[in-house]
């Protein structure tokens, strides 16, 4: 039995260029879907600005991920930019021009790993089409990045794709609706894989894949289960084929998968509710059967029947995702959910928020505080695959109120991550759990995905910025951030 953390565990923090990187129009780098999102809150939608074929400027709803009842982009319409409009994802909190500070602050803490996304149109401005020579400011921009990286000991954890897509991609081929993606994706990978060889050895192929959904996450017009499903289909295709050049390029590389896990429970011992929560639970892990094990699992024919999805294989494809399967799971753990039969099922990939717990706390925006749930869904995982975990996001989104200097006391934050650390620790010790390492979600703060504001913060350092943009974009450290600096110090001895 393990006394406590592996020596080597890797603790850190994560991001995603779309809502941290910015300089969208820098360097070079192409347009993305995510470049078209305007802001929102918790009850006013994100909304996508697109150009019809005859020229009509509009909008339509970005609804969160997961919701398939989604709006469709019609048939030659493309998103676009209007000068009126402020879109998130364009500055960010401009990792772009602060890496090197960021970096350092991150190096303060002691961080071992510091995640982080690629933005697939600066390496590839059309996402790699045919013919296409790659973005050599692009591929330097994270080359100088990841050295920075090394001179703090932090271990680069690279997701491949998260949330967004080149438009070019997303109006020639339907996104990852169209099986040419494919060939795209991993000439990306292909580049980023033979530059950064040296220097990136941890890398996630698509994140939360799960809760993908429509032109904003996927790049796709329609949102129908069977556009979804069958874009599904060729991420698994993809993301086996990235695994295989992968080792082959790096080969003492680690690739993983990524699936929001957050847990769920049945509402009562109801023995529906309990066959319905283990049932729709099936909405998230069917990927990670898949992507983990190898092979679509004995339930899938079922669940995508009571969808009316037929998914459209081509020969080899079984073999495909049979030979390459993830070295890890990393999952995105926020909160736990409660199910039951009566509840309205808005999303088919088990990962709503169901009905009110009440026996946890919520957060501001409802979300289930529920650090035993960490643990449940760390053995839920370990027990099923046997296979390495990493937790990759987990943290409390809240409205921080910084003092002059931008100083937040952040009690919350630490009480939230002692609890959930504290369970990590018994998964580990006592359930046996391999767990690679810990990387809370906004170890910074940036932008949301769900609602694209600034107010929603989870970092151990603030960002003076607000919902419009407005703001110097000067960090400074919050309480948590010598709390934090003080677990890593102690390999999560002292919470
Ligand atoms: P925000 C929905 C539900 C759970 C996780 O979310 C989600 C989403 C998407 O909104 O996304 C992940 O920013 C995602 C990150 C995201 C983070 O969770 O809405 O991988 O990009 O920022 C937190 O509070």
């Amino acid at each position: 039995m393990k006394k406590t953390f592996p020596e080597n565990f890797l603790w850190g923090g994560a991001t995603a260029a779309n809502q941290y990187e910015g300089g969208y129009s820098e360097g070079g780098r192409g347009l993305a879907t995510s470049d078209f999102i305007t802001n929102g809150s918790a009850d006013r939608p994100r909304k996508i600005t697109i150009k019809l074929k005859d020229g009509t400027k509009t909008m339509v709803n970005r609804r969160p991920a997961g919701d398939p009842k989604i709006d469709t982009i019609p048939e030659g319409a493309s998103g676009y930019i209007d000068e009126n409009v402020y879109y998130p994802s364009h500055k960010a909190v401009d990792f772009y021009n602060h890496y090197k500070e960021d970096i350092a602050l991150y190096g303060e803490m002691g961080f071992k790993c510091f995640r982080l996304s690629l933005s697939w149109s600066r390496i590839f401005p059309k996402g790699g089409i045919e013919g296409e020579q790659p973005n050599e400011e692009g591929l330097k921009f994270y080359e100088d990045v990841f050295k920075e990286c090394k001179k703090y000991n932090i271990e680069p954890l690279v997701t491949l794709y998260h949330f967004e897509t080149p438009a070019y991609l997303a109006n020639h081929f339907n996104g990852w609706g169209g099986r040419e993606t494919i060939a795209c994706f991993l000439r990306m990978c292909k580049e980023v894989f033979t530059r950064y060889k040296d220097l990136v050895k941890h890398w996630i192929t698509i994140n939360e894949i799960n809760v993908l959904n429509g032109y904003a996450f996927m790049g796709t017009r329609e949102a129908t289960a069977q556009v979804r499903y069958q874009a599904k289909h060729h991420m698994f295709v993809a993301s086996a084929l990235a695994n295989k050049l992968c080792h082959e390029i790096i080969p003492d590389a680690k690739i993983g998968c990524m699936v929001a896990l957050s847990s769920i429970y049945p509402k009562d011992c109801k023995p529906e509710n309990v066959f319905g929560a283990l049932d729709y639970r099936r909405g998230a892990l069917i990927y990670s059967d898949i992507m983990m094990r190898g092979y679509y699992p004995s339930y899938a024919d079922h669940f995508f029947e009571e969808m009316g999805v037929t998914i459209k294989k081509e020969p080899g494809d079984d073999k495909i995702i049979r030979a390459y399967p993830s070295d890890f799971l990393s999952f995105s753990y926020y909160r736990s959910s409660v199910y039951h039969t009566e509840i309205v099922q808005n999303t088919d990939t088990g990962g709503q928020m169901g009905d009110v717990n009440p026996f946890v706390e919520k957060t501001e925006w409802g979300w289930a505080i529920d650090p035993i749930g960490l643990r449940y869904t760390l053995s839920e995982l370990y027990d099923r695959y046997q296979k390495p975990l990493f937790i990759v996001e987990n943290g409390m989104g809240t409205i921080d109120k910084a003092d002059k200097d931008g100083y937040v006391e952040d009690d919350y934050r630490i009480q939230y991550f002692r609890d959930h650390i504290a369970e990590i620790k018994k998964a580990v010790t006592l359930d046996g759990v391999d767990l690679m390492g810990y990387t809370p979600w906004g170890c910074i703060d940036l932008v949301s995905a769900g609602t694209g504001e600034m107010k929603k913060r989870y970092g151990f350092i603030y960002v003076d910025m607000d919902d419009e943009g407005n703001g110097t974009l000067k960090r400074t450290k919050k309480k948590s951030f010598d709390w934090y600096k003080k677990v890593i110090a102690t390999n999560g001895e002292d919470l």
